[in-house]
């Protein structure tokens, strides 16, 4: 029997050089889904682009904290966040508004729970080294994520860094970011391989796919396009390190 695959992207920001080595390389490779799990807009220069292509080759799109916030902010925001705000259309404004919180898949008898940051909102993060109870919280129901069946896998993205950690029988891990990775340069994404909507547990894999890109040519669209805060920009793309922790630029 065959078996399907379904691609996990997350976090493009507006990176639309490496969203299409990444659309690419699934080309290649061959998926039957492609679930996106939000923050399409902010941080680059081509979020209008991005959520154009999104919205065209991903069957489900999640709405992420960017999504939720960037539309609604007023003319009193950051120069940089006004930039990014106005750089989407207002049709575009609505559709990421309106994109769902959270996603459920079944695969090979594995209940797979996907969102952006948390069960509990796009908006709290749930970092790498947590704490059993933010652990416990990733599987748990909530208002957010509906009274479905409780998940034995929860995917993410937020946090810009892939990880994988199996505790008692439940797996919980991280996609990464296709245009902002924090990990290390090269874009990441998952790809599940299972029987799509199977109840009986079977053939199953997960693996974590990273896709080499022109980060130069990125930077030079951003350039070339007047995005502000470019600098912070080029080195989280060339470097992978948060612009927070880069030395101030004063
Ligand atoms: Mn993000």
């Amino acid at each position: 029997m065959s078996l399907e695959r379904v691609a996990l992207i997350s976090d493009v920001h507006g990176n639309l050089t490496a969203l299409d080595a990444v659309l690419d390389d699934l080309r290649r490779r061959g998926v039957d889904q492609i679930v996106n799990l939000g923050d399409f807009v902010g941080k680059g220069p081509r979020g209008r682009q991005v959520v154009d292509r999104c919205a065209e080759v991903c069957d489900i799109n999640v709405r992420g904290n960017w999504d939720d916030f960037l539309p609604t902010l007023g003319d009193d925001a950051s120069p940089g966040m006004v930039w990014w705000r106005d750089e989407l259309r207002p049709d575009q404004h609505e559709w990421l508004r309106t994109l769902p919180l959270s996603h459920d898949l079944l695969m090979s008898g594995r209940r797979i729970r996907l969102f952006h940051a948390s069960a509990t909102s796009p908006h709290v993060r749930v970092r790498a080294s947590h704490t059993a109870e933010e652990f416990d919280g990733m599987f748990a129901n909530t208002p957010m994520t509906g009274d479905g069946p409780v998940p034995s896998m929860v995917g993410y993205g937020d946090i810009h860094e892939t990880f994988v950690e199996v505790n008692r029988g439940r797996t919980l891990f991280n996609v990464g970011s296709v245009g902002n990775p924090l990990d290390e340069p090269e874009p990441s994404y998952v790809l599940l391989e299972g029987a799509l909507g199977e109840q009986e547990p079977g053939r199953f894999s997960m693996q974590i796919v990273r896709v080499p890109y022109d980060v130069e040519s990125e930077i030079a669209a951003a350039a070339r396009l007047g995005m502000l805060e470019l600098e912070p920009y080029a080195i989280e793309l060339r470097t992978a390190v948060y612009r927070g922790l880069q030395p101030s630029q004063a």
